[in-house]
């Protein structure tokens, strides 16, 4: 019983912050001539609570002055996830409230010039985040993928001081309701396991890694200011148009203008007011990368917000990219820009050594030379939001995404309740006000193989899609299944089916012989049920790099690779007739929780965790390139063949 106290503390503890409602825009904080950034990452204070409770920090009330005053320690780098830097196996593994803590210094100007506003936002948190400013609490956020803010203005510029201490308490417990939902199990047998033993328990096949995973920053604003820009762009002949609509905070007396600048700076289209549409004649389209010979064309939208105050006058400014292009879904093709387009790309996570799930640039940019070079045009944000960055690549470098929530590992009927639908919505609606203005987003992805309870599932899924298609009417929607028997859970609300399957893997092991005759099968039967694109969201094999057999046995390199080859021969087939994609699991090995499944992570990825390639690499990289000549467009040609030639040798 005492093990469930302390456990019910953890869990408790994380109820607070159910039913926030969303409120205001989440710009990405870009430095504008009225905006100014700066930059949290490095080395902040952080300790781990390890008291019976984890309740210690909030009894001795650490926020209230500095952390090193109630005890030791550590240096923890942000952004980075916590589990992986020390040498400790128990911060490792640890499950509960960490703290954390930095004190920032301010420019006098911010502190102390009463139209400025001083915003404090945190890319990502994980999972669930209370934030308090030189001892006043100012936020509290539940989700650990999407960024949150609070304006402390009014906290910085009532006092003397020219820094403010910033402090940060997270915890990693994973509840039925949380996304994703997780359980924590008591182990109350005495003769095994010690008094009050708990352990995290999860139906996710990746570690839980926590901490602050992405940038914190403090970014300025005028108190009047642009606080949230909606884009949506659709083409009529050769005119690209732009509808915009552009929400403002602090007065509602203001003049706002708009110009859109193509990417040589000239201004192609301008406009005046909160909403409207510019038409952009010859418009550039943004297209895929390998669909078009000048993939991803990006426009700027400046908008220029001023206010006429007492004291003068004052000016907003924000730019935002936009990329003009279309999407549109048949009964058997993904089309864009009205042309069809073929998923050939790999799923992802945020995942790497000692930084676990910590955004790093190099990281970023080895990604995305590897997709170039293996000629990947899309991949799914398996299985939660990424980074910002990310999606800023992706509509530079024209790679497509499926946006996927964090809605994995649903399998428990309590993670159906009303409490955990609201935060599902919640979520939603997070991640679309965050990621809406993205060309590169094609998709939106609700959840990854949720298990099925005819109810409340079958509600669950209506209601979640039907909402996400209503908050972006402009995009489809997906929900990814690996199951025949879900039939009425989500396929029949969404516009493209989206199949993981591990053929001749999790069944028929070595049997590779099988793959051919079950992949039709599968592809048959859900199109006959559906009539709906599909896409084969997930397939692929472990492969321990440098382990070799051949013939091909389970686990060495040759039995990826023969294993993708004969799930290859069957989407040679389907896609002439309604299969619009193909995504390799995994880009890269990954780390997950021990079992005795996993060896040290799970080893599906076509590169190593350290992004090396597999030999399924490069199997991959020529079908990915042929796929791209096959199934790329050509302006001139106006249909395939699109003779690209990749320019990496290796
Ligand atoms: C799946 C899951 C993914 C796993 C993968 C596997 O179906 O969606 O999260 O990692 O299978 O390797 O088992």
């Amino acid at each position: 019983m005492a093990g469930r106290a302390v456990a019910g503390a953890v869990l408790g503890a994380l109820l607070w912050g159910c039913g926030l409602a969303l409120q205001g825009g989440m710009l990405y904080p870009r430095e504008s001539a009225s905006r100014e950034r700066k930059d949290l990452d490095g080395l902040w204070k952080f300790r781990a609570d390890f008291s019976e409770n984890r309740l210690r920090g909030f009894e001795q009330q650490w926020y209230r002055s500095p952390l090193r005053e109630s005890g030791p320690t550590l240096d923890m780098p942000v952004p980075s996830s916590f589990n992986d830097v020390g040498q400790d196996g128990q911060l490792r593994g640890f499950v509960g409230w960490v703290w954390y803590e930095r004190e920032a210094t301010l420019p006098q100007r911010w502190t102390q010039d009463l139209s400025t506003r001083v915003v404090l936002r945190i890319g990502s948190a994980h999972y669930y985040a209370i934030v308090w400013v030189n001892g006043v609490h100012v936020a509290e956020h539940e989700g650990g993928h999407l960024p949150f803010e609070a304006d402390i203005s009014k906290l910085v510029q009532s006092g003397p001081l020219s820094s403010c201490r910033i402090t940060i308490a997270i915890n990693n417990t994973l509840a039925p309701h949380t996304l994703p939902p997780g359980t924590i199990l008591y182990r109350t047998d005495t003769s095994m396991y010690p008094n009050r033993y708990f352990v995290q328990n999860t139906n996710f096949d990746f570690f839980n890694y926590a901490g602050l995973h992405r940038s914190v920053v403090l970014y300025t604003t005028p108190t009047t200011y642009i606080d949230d820009i909606d884009v949506t762009t659709s083409v009529d002949q050769n005119t690209g148009l732009v509808h915009y609509q552009i929400s403002i905070q602090g007065s509602e007396h203001f003049q706002l203008e708009v110009y859109l600048q193509d990417e040589e700076g000239n201004i192609v289209a301008r406009g005046t007011g909160a909403r409207g549409q510019l038409q952009v004649p010859n418009a550039h389209l943004w297209w895929p990368y390998l669909m078009h010979e000048h993939p991803a064309y990006l426009y700027s939208l400046e908008v220029r917000l001023t206010v006429q105050t007492a004291a003068g006058s004052m000016s907003d400014f924000y730019t935002l990219p936009v990329g003009i292009r279309t999407v549109a879904v048949t009964k058997n093709q993904f089309l864009i820009n009205g042309k069809p387009f073929y998923f050939h790309g790999v799923n992802k996570h945020e995942d790497s050594d000692i930084r676990g799930r910590g955004f790093d640039w190099p990281l970023l940019m080895k990604d995305f030379n590897l997709l170039l070079w293996l000629g990947a045009n899309a991949f799914r944000t398996s299985h939660y939001p990424y980074a910002e960055e990310v999606m800023q690549l992706c509509d530079q470098y024209g790679i497509v995404v499926i946006d996927e929530s964090p809605g994995v590992g649903i399998k428990l009927s309590q993670s159906y309740s009303n409490q955990s639908l609201q935060h599902h919505l919640e979520v939603m609606e997070e991640l679309v006000r965050r990621d809406k203005n993205h060309p590169a987003v094609v998709m939106w992805s609700v959840a990854n193989e949720p298990t099925s309870f005819l109810e409340p599932a079958g509600y669950y899924f209506k209601t979640l899609i039907a909402h996400t298609k209503a908050l972006d009417p402009s995009r489809p929607v997906t929900f990814v299944t690996n199951s025949k028997y879900d039939t009425d859970l989500g396929a029949p609300y969404v516009d493209v089916i989206c199949v993981n399957s591990y053929l001749s893997w999790y069944h028929d092991y070595g049997h590779l012989e099988v793959i051919q005759l079950q992949l039709a099968t599968q592809f048959e039967n859900w199109y006959r049920t559906y009539q709906k694109p599909i896409i084969q969201s997930e397939y692929g094999a472990d492969a321990i790099t440098g382990l070799h057999q051949d013939p091909p046995l389970m686990f060495s390199e040759e039995y990826q690779k023969s294993l993708l080859e004969r799930y290859h021969l069957v989407l040679d087939q389907k896609r002439k007739e309604y299969v619009v994609g193909e995504l390799i699991w995994n880009f890269a090995d990954f780390m997950t929780d021990q079992s005795p499944e996993r060896v040290i992570g799970n080893k599906k990825g076509i590169f190593t965790r350290q992004r090396q390639p597999k030999g399924a690499a490069f199997l991959l990289r020529e079908r990915y390139w042929k796929l791209a000549n096959e199934t790329g467009y050509h302006p001139a040609a106006e249909k395939p063949p699109y003779l690209v030639k990749s320019p990496f040798t290796w």
